[in-house]
């Protein structure tokens, strides 16, 4: 049974006891997206990827916890493109994203530099506020870097507190990152709904 719950300026997919949550993850072009999303949902390594045309698309089920309990969470992750020429195409793919991973390269500092102009457009196209998470991937190329320093430079150059330093190659945080989100879009657009259906 599909159910859509009707939202004042959106409508949210609730499919049986399962929130479908939106994930969109962006960052310049070879910074390890694809690779993230690949080690989350299949749980392997390869690297040898292509680099994505466009958009590639998957599915995950995760359950979030809530208070003492579980909720079930199907996540939905867009994975955009780094490349310039087809960001004409992202605010065509962003709508109705719940969830943003703005994404960049540990060992290319310019990259995180670079999230500034994806973090404007997003809110420039998004017609409604998201939960946006930075995360500094390849973090096997910089073992020095803290939590806290990631989180100093990312409040910084991208007023965004919320972060985490992962990596593809050994797995490390890359669980971590797509729980934290899933968490922050519950609670952002489902939790009042939760406890008003108690
Ligand atoms: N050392 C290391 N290399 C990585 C990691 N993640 C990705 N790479 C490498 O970085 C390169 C680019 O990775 P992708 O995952 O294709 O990057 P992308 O961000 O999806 O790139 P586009 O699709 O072009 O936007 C590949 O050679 C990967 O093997 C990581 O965690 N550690
Ligand atoms: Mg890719």
């Amino acid at each position: 049974m599909i159910s859509l719950q009707q939202g004042s300026d959106s409508d949210e997919l609730f499919l049986e006891d399962t929130y479908v949550l939106k994930l969109l993850v962006v960052g310049g072009a070879g910074v390890g997206k694809t690779s993230l999303v690949r080690r989350y949902v299949d749980k392997i390594w390869n690297p040898r990827t292509l680099k994505t045309i466009g958009v590639d698309f998957s599915l995950k089920n995760v359950d979030v916890p809530v208070g003492d309990s579980k909720v079930h969470v199907r996540l939905q992750i867009w994975d955009f493109c780094g490349e310039r020429r087809y960001r004409q195409l992202l605010p065509i793919y962003s709508q109705g994203t719940h969830g943003i991973f703005l994404c960049f390269d540990l060992s290319r500092p310019e990259t995180l530099t670079q999230l500034q102009d994806w973090k404007l457009v997003l809110l420039r196209t998004l017609k409604r506020p998201a939960v946006f998470m930075v995360l500094g991937l390849k973090s096997d190329l910089n073992p020095e870097i803290t939590l806290e320093s990631l989180q100093d430079q990312t409040s910084r150059i991208l007023r965004i507190k919320e972060s985490l330093h992962c990596s593809a190659k050994t797995g490390e945080n890359v669980e971590e990152a797509f729980n934290r989100i899933a968490l922050l879009m519950f609670d952002k657009f489902f939790k009042n709904k939760e406890n008003e259906d108690q």
